[in-house]
C-alpha cells in the first residue's frame, strides 16, 4: 500500500477571487454523485475530510485541500458535480458557473482529474464536459469510479466499452473503487507526479 496523500482542508469558496494565492491546482470533475468527495477521503485515507452523501449535490462550493507542506500552494480541489437534475433550476445554474469560472479563469489551474462512473459509462454530459476541456485547453486524466459495482465477470466488456465511448486507449483510464481501494495507490502516484513536475 502506498502511503495516504498529506492533505489538509484550506477553505471553501463560491468564488474564484475568495481564493488567496497559490501555486498550482489539480481539480477534480465529474457528475455529481460520481464520487468525486469519497476519492478525496480515500486519497488521504480519511472519512470525514470531505463531505460525502448518497444523495448527489453534497459538495456544493470549490473545496480546496493543500498538499504538505503548509502554505505549499499546491491544491487539490473539489467541486460541486454537474447533472444534478433534481435541483432547483436556479441553484443548478449556480453551480454551473461557479464551476466554469473556476475551471476557465484559475490561472493556476495545471489539469483535472474528470470521474466517471464505470458503472453509467460516459453520460451525455460527461460527453460534453470532455469536448469543453478539449475546447478551452485544459489537461485531464480519465478516472472510472466505483469500480466494486460492475460484477467481476462484466468488467472486461464494460471497460472496452467505456474506452470505445471516450476514444481512448485502455491505458488512458484508471479504475478505482474507494470500496476496495484498488487504483488508490497509483491515483496517488500520478497526483504527487503532477505536483513535482
Ligand atoms: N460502491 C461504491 N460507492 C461509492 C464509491 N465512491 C463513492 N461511492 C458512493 O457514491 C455516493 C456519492 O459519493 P460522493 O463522493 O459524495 O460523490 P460526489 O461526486 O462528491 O457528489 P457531489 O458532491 O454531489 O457532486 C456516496 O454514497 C458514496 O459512498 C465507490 O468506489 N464504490
Ligand atoms: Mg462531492
Amino acid at each position: 500500500m502506498s502511503s495516504p496523500l498529506p492533505i489538509r482542508f484550506l477553505q471553501s469558496a463560491s468564488r474564484l477571487d475568495q481564493l488567496p494565492n497559490r501555486q498550482l491546482e489539480l481539480a477534480v470533475v465529474g457528475r455529481s454523485n460520481v464520487g468525486k468527495s469519497s476519492l478525496i477521503n480515500a486519497l488521504a485515507n480519511r472519512k470525514k475530510l470531505a463531505k460525502t452523501s448518497k444523495t448527489p449535490g453534497a459538495t456544493q462550493l470549490i473545496n480546496v485541500y493543500e498538499l504538505d507542506p503548509e502554505g505549499s500552494g499546491n491544491w487539490l480541489v473539489d467541486l460541486p458535480g454537474y447533472g444534478f437534475a433534481k435541483a432547483p433550476k436556479a441553484e443548478m445554474e449556480r453551480w454551473r458557473k461557479m464551476i466554469e469560472e473556476y475551471l476557465l479563469e484559475s490561472k493556476t489551474l495545471g489539469g483535472v482529474i474528470l470521474l466517471i462512473d464505470s458503472a453509467v459509462g460516459p453520460t451525455a454530459l460527461d460527453l460534453q464536459t470532455i469536448e469543453w476541456l478539449d475546447h478551452i485547453d485544459l489537461p485531464y486524466q480519465f478516472i472510472a469510479t466505483k469500480e466494486d459495482k460492475v460484477r467481476s465477470s462484466k468488467r472486461g466488456a464494460r471497460k472496452n466499452d467505456l474506452v470505445e465511448k471516450l476514444e481512448v486507449e485502455k491505458k488512458d483510464v484508471l479504475w478505482v473503487s474507494v470500496m476496495t481501494g484498488s487504483g488508490i495507490p497509483q491515483l496517488r502516484s500520478v497526483i504527487l507526479d503532477f505536483f513535482s513536475n
